[in-house]
């Protein structure tokens, strides 16, 4: 299996038994930041890269030798789904897989073990539900954060986590982030 040397550099860097357990792949848009914000949080031990639904595939080889993966808010494109999930099944054999993703499905990919999808909700609030017991409930901020980025603050959770903070002063501070 062939790594990107990028890679390579920074795994020197770690002593062999000091390799973060974790490997986050996540957006770079604002609900794929603060769903890799929560699920860095609930995995402290991990490394972070943001990728996209065309470059997910390649960039899954840098899952070897961890022990959990989470991949969060990257859309399952209809042109590389069965590649996509063959690799992902291959990965879920050796590690805990969590993936996490709130965009429509092509009709073959669908349904997985490690697969937790919702239309009605943005990444962030689905990221904070999927992982919420290793996550203090201030995370749900960071959520709603991504919420806001994404058009998805109208749904039930989030409109009820808004009322433990001003809501302007979230909206004002969503903006400067967005
Ligand atoms: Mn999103």
């Amino acid at each position: 299996m062939t790594r990107s040397s990028k890679h390579e550099t920074y795994q020197k860097n770690y002593p062999k038994n000091n390799h973060p357990s974790s490997l986050i792949l996540t957006h770079g848009d604002s609900d794929g930041v603060c769903s890799g914000a929560i699920a860095k949080s609930a995995y402290p031990d991990s490394d972070v890269y943001f990728t996209s639904p065309i470059g997910v595939v390649e960039e899954l080889h840098l899952a070897e030798g961890y022990k959990n993966v989470i991949i969060c808010d990257i859309a399952v494109d209809e042109t590389k789904c069965v590649e996509l999930f063959r690799r992902l099944n291959e990965i879920a054999e050796n590690a805990n897989l969590t993936y996490i993703d709130h965009h429509p499905l092509p009709k073959n990919c669908v349904k997985a073990d490690w697969l937790h999808h919702d239309l009605t909700v943005c990444a962030s609030e689905l990221t904070y539900k999927v992982l919420e017991k290793r996550l203090d409930r201030d995370m749900r901020r960071v959520a709603i954060y991504g919420a806001i980025g994404d058009y998805y603050d109208n749904s039930p959770s989030v409109k009820e986590w808004l009322r433990d903070w001003d809501k302007r002063s979230l909206f004002f501070q969503a903006g400067t982030l967005i």
